[in-house]
């Protein structure tokens, strides 16, 4: 995390109403995503506000963006991970944090998972996954399970759901996380998000209450921290996320699969070193 000594309000007591907004959530009364927004905002409240960006893409989950008093950017759909390099480019000093649904980050956005994985950058990515398109009222997302039906796949899905967490350990993401859609487990991956220096992708198990409800699908999960994980071993990593493969199961692991430490892009690029040297973004350089 960039600016994390000298942003903390560790004096002051953090208070999340600092960020909110005049907008009226417009979430479904009791929607899993009111708990992600709560753990958001008690941990971005501990820090300045002026130095975090968030961006967000199209969606349940990109209202988000409304109800957070925060800079950024609510984005084209599948475009939130390009976006982010766009704004640590710009100015490497931010804390940038992305937000997709699991329709934007598997499907319009895959491409861009793939390479944000590879290049490093020091920004943190969460992934809503409520294994249905739900704005558009639950359509079957590349992680929805065999069987699913809705109208638009009135013979229930066929195919077999992509495993996001061995794609991002394959494609070489230094911190890989899956947790619950719980104020208390976000709290938790978003700090150590924040203090992982590289790109950290963060599953959020979320179910829609109203085109993909889960019942009994919270039962299933355990903690990869209670059950003697070794977060540093890429093999234990890989098996932990065989495990689920997004059909029905029996158990599901969450926390941290699997963090890393490699070169980060802006370190790569000795202007964007300079930027960071000196505590400014290009706007700030006098021409
Ligand atoms: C390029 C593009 N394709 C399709 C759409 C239509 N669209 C709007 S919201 C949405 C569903 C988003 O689903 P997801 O990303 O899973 O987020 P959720 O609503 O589940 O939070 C779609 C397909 C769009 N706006 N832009």
């Amino acid at each position: 995390m960039t600016n994390l000594n000298t942003s903390t309000r560790s004096e002051q007591v953090p208070h999340s109403s600092a960020l909110n907004t005049r907008t009226k959530p417009t979430w479904c009364l009791g929607c899993y995503n009111f708990q992600i927004l709560a753990g958001v905002k008690n941990v971005i409240a501990k820090y300045k506000k002026e130095d975090f960006a968030i961006v967000t893409g199209i969606g349940c989950h990109a209202k988000l963006f409304d109800y957070i008093n925060l800079n950024g950017l609510n984005t084209l759909h599948g475009r939130v991970l390009p976006t982010c390099l766009g704004i640590k480019v710009g100015n490497p000093n931010l804390n940038v944090i992305g937000f997709s649904g699991d329709g934007d980050a598997y499907a319009e956005g895959i491409e861009h998972l793939i390479h944000a994985a590879r290049y490093n950058s020091d920004f943190k990515y969460f992934v809503f996954n409520n294994q249905v398109f739900a704005l558009t009222v639950g359509q079957p997302t590349p992680t929805t399970e065999i069987g699913f039906k809705d109208k638009t796949t009135p013979l229930g899905v066929k195919v077999h759901p992509l495993n996001p967490i061995k794609l991002m350990l394959a494609s070489g993401a230094t911190f890989v996380a899956r947790v619950f859609a719980d104020v208390k487990q976000i709290e938790y991956v978003l700090q150590e998000a924040l203090n992982h220096k590289g790109f950290a992708f963060i599953e959020v198990l979320q179910p829609c209450l109203i085109f993909h409800p889960h019942k009994g699908y919270r039962e299933k999960t355990y903690s990869l921290d209670k059950d003697n994980h070794d977060k540093t071993s890429f093999e234990q990593a890989w098996k932990r996320a065989e495990e689920f493969d997004y059909n029905v199961v029996n158990k599901i692991p969450l926390g941290i699969f699997y963090q890393t430490q490699k070169p980060i892009f802006e370190d790569l690029h000795p202007q964007l070193v300079e930027l960071k040297k000196k505590g400014i973004g290009w706007k700030d350089i006098k021409r």
